[in-house]
């Protein structure tokens, strides 16, 4: 093939590159960005090991110890580069309105002078002595009708491999588009040019950081991070913001859902879909072990973080998990809290920020009961547990993450690649609320389940930059990942419903939960984990139409008696701290839900206000 030439720079072009359209916007961007060179990524294993063995000599990657942990590496990133960054995440829609005041937004033409057009434009020159990466991925299954495809045009070595485990990535991406084929455009650069003679650092990357969204042209522009869903764009920039706006214009959603298999002994499946805030568990939820009570129970994990659901001709929603790989938090995960996990991570894994051991592996805070004796920690410094002691120094930082493929996790799901998704029979949404919210409680109906979801809060973590443990609200837990109007989109959930209704199909049940109560002594009082399968039970219970449960102001909650506690030592007043309702916690709850309202009065549905009546003259009553 001919092979254009940029301003002296080679496109470096496959033969097996067919499609025109793509060549000319690499082209545009290497010439934008001055790239040193152009790589087209083939998703080879060779290639996978090339770049890795490259990010250990550029000193980005420490191999670890093959006896410990075959084929993985360990990356520090620079200490200001830990975490999503909120408050730098733009969503530049034509309209202010259609963003919506839960979103950053700028013009996108005064966007896109200040990204690529102008005098001093961001992105000129940003790539200057690196390599420019072409990575085409797919999300969800290679070439079937649900999944989309991204081109990501990135100058760090450490994206691209990473996208190789998280998503379909490489050439036979390039086969399905074809001549023709439509992608979402992504480009990211880590905005640390070099110039000639200068030395890299181990994790370049800018204090400038901008992560944008052209939700209109299904554009993204990613500047001056190398970290996670700043820089690995499938994930939370294009499998949420840029897929909810595709969502709501050809009717299905894009949710932050872990999605997950229940198998009863009889051979029965069910199968639930759970939004819960970065760095709530969402990774071990999809993956629990139930208890030893629950013989002949089995839980299988379908995706940790992210759903695609779509209404069938049966009338029922489908989902699938868009992605092909798990980006989770390490600190806090062993054998107990997540048996899976922890046996996925044995081989082929990437960590980045945990703490690497005098033997080569890796340890994080809340691995093992005792720590090592002595530690590199995430920062490259000595850490004993004396210093730690005195200093507070963490070994790992609480963001500190794992990358693996799906097909580690012994739990992995039989239909996880199926292209028609598996049937969803109930909707959990889940905070992290040390008090007010109860253990679970089942929504009436639809609308009052969208009102459960909507008005959701949870404490801050570790997973953003700023402040920790907070209450914000998080609706549906998308505040950090919607693409277009918040109101907009309790509307879309409210008609999507309704439409569902209207074909005579059996609505999934919705559940809100709340795994993080806490006791007067300031710990968890619901031991969680495993467990959690006794909550499961029971909204399955109530699948069925078998469960029994108690009415209340706010849903339906189980009674002590209607949850199978064999083989549990949990009392009943235990229980009682995990679902009680405060009156009076509930009036400042209240409040904060008519403040969320007033800051989303634009196009909310007047459901939400309405249905906020029926609750208080309920909760007055009682
Ligand atoms: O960094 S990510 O956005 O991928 C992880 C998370 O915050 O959920
Ligand atoms: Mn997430």
């Amino acid at each position: 093939m001919n092979q254009p030439v940029m301003e002296g720079l080679r496109l470096n072009v496959p033969a097996y590159v067919k499609h025109q359209r793509l060549i000319g916007w690499v082209a545009e961007i290497a010439a934008l960005t001055q790239a040193r060179d152009v790589y087209w990524c083939d998703g080879s294993q060779a290639e996978y090991d090339r770049l890795c063995t490259q990010l250990v000599s550029a000193g980005t990657f420490k191999k670890l110890n093959p006896a410990k942990r075959a084929n993985s590496y360990l990356a520090c990133s620079d200490p200001s580069d830990v975490a999503r960054v909120e408050d730098r995440t733009y969503i530049c829609s034509a309209k202010k309105e259609d963003a919506g005041p839960t979103n950053n937004w700028m013009d996108p033409t005064e966007m896109r002078s200040l990204l690529q057009t102008g005098d001093k434009a961001l992105f000129k020159g940003c790539m200057r002595g690196r390599t420019l990466y072409v990575v085409p991925f797919s999300m969800g299954p290679l070439g079937s009708p649900i999944a989309h495809i991204g081109i990501e045009l990135s100058d760090s070595p450490y994206v691209a491999v990473n996208m190789r485990t998280m998503t379909r990535m490489g050439r036979p991406v390039l086969d399905v588009l074809g001549a023709d084929g439509t992608f979402v455009p992504c480009v990211h650069t880590v905005a640390a040019p070099l110039e000639a003679g200068q030395a890299d650092v181990k994790w370049p990357c800018n204090q400038t950081k901008y992560i944008v969204h052209f939700p209109e042209t299904r554009e993204i522009w990613s500047y001056g991070s190398g970290y996670g869903g700043n820089a690995l764009l499938g994930k939370k920039c294009f499998a949420l913001r840029i897929a909810s706006t595709m969502g709501r214009d050809q009717g299905w959603l894009a949710e932050h859902m872990l999605i997950l298999g229940v198998t009863s002994p009889e051979g029965k499946k069910y199968h639930f879909a759970a939004a819960f805030p970065s760095a709530c568990g969402k990774t071990n939820f999809s993956m629990l072990i139930p208890p030893a009570a629950f013989d002949g129970w089995k839980v299988t994990t379908i995706g940790d973080d992210i759903a695609w659901i779509k209404p069938a001709a049966d009338g029922r929603l489908y989902a699938i998990n868009p992605e092909a790989g798990y980006f989770g938090v390490a600190p806090g995960t062993n054998t107990l809290t997540n048996f899976n996990c922890m046996a996925s991570l044995n081989k082929d894994v990437i960590f980045t920020n945990v703490a690497l051991t005098d033997d080569g592996d890796v340890w994080w805070e809340g691995m093992t009961d005792t720590p090592p004796v002595h530690l590199i920690d995430w920062q490259g410094k000595d850490w004993t547990p004396a210093i730690a002691k005195e200093t507070g120094a963490k070994a790992a930082h609480p963001n500190a993450r794992f990358t693996v493929s799906a097909i580690n996790n012994p739990a992995l799901d039989a239909e996880w690649d199926n292209p028609a998704g598996v049937p969803i029979d109930a909707f959990i949404f889940g905070g992290r609320r040390s008090t007010t919210v109860p253990l679970v409680t089942e929504a009436r109906d639809w609308v009052e389940g969208v009102y459960m979801a909507a008005t959701m809060g949870s404490e801050t973590t570790a997973a953003a930059a700023g402040q920790q443990g907070v209450v914000r609200r998080d609706p549906f837990a998308m505040l950090p990942f919607m693409g277009y109007n918040m109101s907009d989109y309790f509307q879309h959930w409210l008609d999507m419903g309704a439409k569902l209704t209207a074909s005579g199909a059996k609505l999934p049940k919705i559940y809100c939960v709340n795994w993080f109560r806490k006791g007067a002594d300031g710990k968890f009082v619901w031991p969680g984990y495993g467990e959690n399968m006794r909550v499961l039970k029971w909204m399955l219970d109530r699948v069925e139409g078998t469960g029994a449960g108690e009415e209340h102001a706010f849903g339906v909650t189980p009674r002590y008696q209607d949850i199978n506690w064999k083989g549990l030592d949990f009392t009943p007043e235990q229980f009682n701290i995990t679902t009680h309702i405060d009156k009076a916690a509930w009036g400042v709850e209240m409040k904060l839900h008519q403040e969320l309202f007033q800051q989303l009065a634009y196009h909310l549905p007047a459901e939400l206000p309405a249905t906020k009546l029926k609750i208080e003259a309920r909760l007055a009553a009682e």
